[in-house]
């Protein structure tokens, strides 16, 4: 089966965020029938949110993978588990200790009840675009056009490259 190139976007801002995202990382190397290509360095981000919470550090990575999306879904909030995630479904966009998005899943278009891909609100946020171009900085999405174009035209926002 030809392996997918896969866009992961990685966010904490509960506990200690810059070790959490580490951590992440190394838990994604680790996935079946997977491989870690490039991540991103760690950035610090103001919230995007309608509720006063601390800044984020926000990463990105490129795998390939040969999963199919939906177990690629569970493992990444499997991994969200270990990090003893606590989902609170009364408040939109929660602080949360570590949130794993799938961004991009090779040149799929997936809207079910489980996924959105790509990723609904890409396009509007630089704490996603900016570590996605530092290793796909040649990438164009279908529909949505380049990466480049995409960072230059999201809305402005704090965004500190870290580590
Ligand atoms: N789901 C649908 N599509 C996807 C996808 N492409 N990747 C579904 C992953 N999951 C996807 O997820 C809720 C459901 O989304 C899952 O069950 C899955 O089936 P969740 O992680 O529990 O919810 P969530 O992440 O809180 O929801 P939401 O609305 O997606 O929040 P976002 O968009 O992730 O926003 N500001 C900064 N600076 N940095 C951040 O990282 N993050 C958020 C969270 C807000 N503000 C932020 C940041
Ligand atoms: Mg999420």
């Amino acid at each position: 089966m030809l392996a997918e190139e896969v866009h992961i976007a990685i966010g904490s801002n509960i506990g200690d965020s810059l070790t959490i995202v580490s951590e992440a990382i190394e838990h994604l190397r680790s996935l079946p029938k997977t491989d870690l290509q490039r991540h991103s360095s760690l950035y610090r981000t103001e919230a995007v949110s309608d509720i006063q919470q601390d800044d984020y550090i926000n990463a990105a990575v490129l795998l390939t993978t040969t999963l199919e999306p939906m177990d690629l879904l569970l493992e990444l909030q499997a991994i969200e588990q270990a990090f003893y995630r606590q989902r609170d479904t009364a408040v939109k966009w929660a602080p949360r200790t570590l949130d794993l998005d799938i961004i991009l899943f090779g040149a799929r278009i997936i809207d079910d009840s489980h996924l959105t891909i790509p990723h609904a609100e890409m396009q509007n946020r630089l704490f996603v675009l900016q570590p996605m171009f530092e290793i796909s900085g040649d990438l164009y999405i279908s529909g949505l056009g380049s990466l480049k174009y995409l960072v230059e035209n999201a809305p402005k926002m704090m965004i500190k490259q870290i580590l």
